[in-house]
C-alpha cells in the first residue's frame, strides 16, 4: 500500500480554496466512511457533489452498477469530463478511487475511460484499484442486454444495453467470471465458453461460434496484463484504510428508485443503488457507515419505462428538459421530466437514514411563474396512500396531490450565500426539507464545482 500512503501524505498538504470557515467545517465534520446516494431515478447530480467532497476524503470508491453510471463533472477551469466506471474522485490529484467487488467491469470500457482521462491531462496511474471480487462484463452481456430488450418489446425496461443485467444474472446464477479469474487464463477459455454457450443456448439472434471465443480469449489475455497492476484485494484495502483513520466516500450510481428491491421493478437497475449496497459492495461492516448524504434534484427526472406519478408530459416537460439539458450521460436519451415527489423522496430518506440531503439544479427552476410540489398520493377511491406502493398497477392509478409554491423568476446561479436567495426559493427549500424532515445542506445552483450554497 505503498502508493496509497504516498496519496494520503499529499492530501494533508492541499490548499482548500473558496470555502469559508463554517462550509469546510460542514465537509470535515462527515464521518469516516460517507456516502452520496441518488434520491430519485438517478443524474441528480451525485457526481458533481462527490467531486467537491472527494479532497476531503483520502479515497472515493464506488459499490454496485457499471458503466450504465452517467456522472458529469467540470474541473476548475470548467472542463466537462463524463464518467462511467471511475469514481468522479479522481479529478483530484490526491484521492485513491476504488471500484469495489460490487460493480460490474466491462474492461474495454475501462480502459477507454482512462485512456480519455489520461489524454485530458488526469493522472490515472496508481489511483485506480479494481476489486479481485468484481464480475468481468463481456461485449456478450451487453448484446443479449439488447435481445432482451427486444424480446420484451413493447414492456422494455430502457435500460443503457450496457449488460448490466445479463452481467448481474451470470453472477447471481454463479457462472460469471470474476476480475481474479484474469490471474488464470488457462481455466478462462473454458469459463467464458460455458458463458457464451449458456447465452447462445437462450437467444436465437445471438451467433456464437469458436471464432469468437478465440478471439475474446486473445483480447482477454492482453486485457488480463493491463489490469495486473490496478488489481487489488479491495476488502482487505478498505478495512485496512479503516483502522488506518483514513476517509472513505462512497459513490453511488443510479438511485433507490432504480434499486432492485426498493425501485419500481422491474422497470430497475439490477443492483443496489441504496445504503445496503454499500456493504455488499464494499466488504465494509455496516457499524461503520455514517453520513449519508442524498442528492435530490428540485424536480423529477427519469430515464427508461416504468412509472413516473409526477411527470409533465407535453411542453411543460420539454422546458424543464432544455431548461435543465435532461439527456443521458451515457446514451444521450432525453430524459422524462415531473415535479418533485416527496412521497418517492420520503420512502428514499426512510430506506437510506440520510444525515442530510443536497438539493441540485434549484436554477433551472428560475423561470417558472409557480411551482409545484407532489405532497401526498390518493387511490381513485380517494383513500390515501401512506408509503410508495410496491403494486405498479396501484401506482398506475394513483391520484398526485400538488402543493402549489411561487417561483422567484430570475436567476440564481451567482448566489453563493444562502440567506442572499429570493425569499420564494428559500420557501421552496424549507417546505422540502418540512415535508421530509431532512435538513437540506448542500444546494446546486449550476453544474461548475463553486456552484453550490452550503445551507
Ligand atoms: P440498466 O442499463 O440495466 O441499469 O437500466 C435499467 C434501468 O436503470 C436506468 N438507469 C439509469 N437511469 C438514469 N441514469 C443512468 N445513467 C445514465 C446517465 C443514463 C443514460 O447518467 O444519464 O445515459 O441514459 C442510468 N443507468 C441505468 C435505466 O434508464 C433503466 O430504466
Ligand atoms: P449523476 O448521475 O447523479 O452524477 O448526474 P448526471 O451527471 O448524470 O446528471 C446531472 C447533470 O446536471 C450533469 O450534467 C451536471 O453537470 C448537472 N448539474 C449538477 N448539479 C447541477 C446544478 O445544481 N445546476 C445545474 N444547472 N446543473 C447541475
Ligand atoms: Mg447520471
Amino acid at each position: 500500500f505503498k502508493r496509497f500512503d504516498v496519496v494520503c501524505a499529499l492530501a494533508k498538504t492541499t490548499s482548500r480554496v473558496n470555502q469559508s470557515d463554517s462550509e469546510l467545517n460542514r465537509i470535515e465534520s462527515l464521518s469516516q466512511v460517507s456516502g452520496v446516494l441518488g434520491c430519485q431515478w438517478g443524474d441528480e447530480g451525485k457526481g458533481k457533489l462527490v467531486d467537491i467532497l472527494a479532497k476531503h476524503f483520502d479515497i472515493v470508491a464506488r459499490c454496485q452498477g457499471g458503466s450504465n453510471a452517467g456522472h458529469t463533472i467540470y474541473n476548475s477551469e470548467g472542463k466537462k469530463f463524463a464518467l462511467h466506471l471511475v469514481p468522479s474522485g479522481i479529478l483530484n490529484d490526491e484521492t485513491v478511487c476504488v471500484i469495489g467487488n460490487g460493480v460490474v467491469v466491462h474492461l474495454p470500457g475501462f480502459f477507454k475511460e482512462i485512456d480519455g482521462l489520461e489524454s485530458n491531462g488526469v493522472s490515472c496511474k496508481g489511483r485506480i484499484l479494481v476489486s479481485d471480487r468484481a464480475h468481468l462484463l463481456f461485449d456478450f452481456h451487453q448484446e443479449v442486454d439488447g435481445l432482451r430488450e427486444a424480446e420484451l418489446s413493447k414492456s422494455f425496461i430502457g435500460t443503457t444495453r450496457r449488460g448490466i443485467g445479463p452481467c448481474y444474472s451470470s453472477k447471481v446464477i454463479r457462472n460469471g467470471i470474476r476480475v481474479s479469474d484474469l490471474r488464470h487464463m488457462d481455466t478462462f477459455p473454458q469459463k467464458l465458453d460455458l458463458l457464451l454457450s449458456d447465452a447462445a443456448s437462450r437467444f436465437q439472434g445471438f451467433n456464437y461460434g469458436p471464432d469468437m471465443l478465440r478471439q475474446e480469449v486473445e483480447r482477454y489475455t492482453r486485457f488480463a496484463e493491463r489490469l495486473e497492476p490496478y488489481i487489488t484485494d479491495t476488502v482487505h484495502f478498505m478495512n485496512d484504510a479503516l483502522s488506518r483513520k483514513k476517509k472513505i466516500l462512497v459513490e453511488g450510481g443510479q438511485a433507490t428508485m432504480l434499486d432492485v428491491d426498493f425501485g419500481t421493478y422491474p422497470f430497475v437497475t439490477s443492483s443496489s443503488p441504496s445504503a445496503g449496497g454499500i456493504c455488499t459492495g464494499l466488504g465494509i461492516a455496516p457499524r461503520v457507515v455514517g453520513d449519508l448524504v442524498g442528492v435530490v434534484k428540485a424536480y423529477t427526472t427519469r430515464v427508461g419505462s416504468g412509472p413516473f406519478p409526477t411527470e409533465i408530459l407535453g411542453k411543460g416537460g420539454d422546458l424543464l428538459r432544455f431548461a435543465g439539458q435532461e439527456f443521458g450521460t451515457t446514451t444521450g436519451r432525453p430524459r422524462r421530466c415531473g415535479w418533485l415527489d416527496i412521497v418517492a423522496l420520503k420512502y428514499c430518506c426512510q430506506i437510506n437514514g440520510f444525515s442530510s440531503l443536497n438539493l441540485t439544479k434549484l436554477d433551472v427552476l428560475s423561470e417558472l411563474p409557480e411551482i409545484q410540489l407532489g405532497v401526498s398520493y390518493k387511490q381513485i377511491d380517494g383513500i390515501s396512500i401512506q408509503s410508495f406502493p410496491a403494486d405498479l398497477r396501484a401506482l398506475e392509478q394513483i391520484k398526485v396531490e400538488y402543493e402549489v409554491l411561487p417561483g422567484w423568476q430570475c436567476d440564481i446561479s451567482s448566489i453563493r450565500k444562502y440567506d442572499k436567495l429570493p425569499k420564494a426559493a428559500r420557501q421552496y427549500v424549507e417546505r422540502i426539507e418540512e415535508l421530509v424532515g431532512v435538513p437540506i445542506h448542500y444546494i446546486g445552483i449550476g453544474p461548475g464545482r463553486d456552484a453550490l450554497i452550503y445551507k
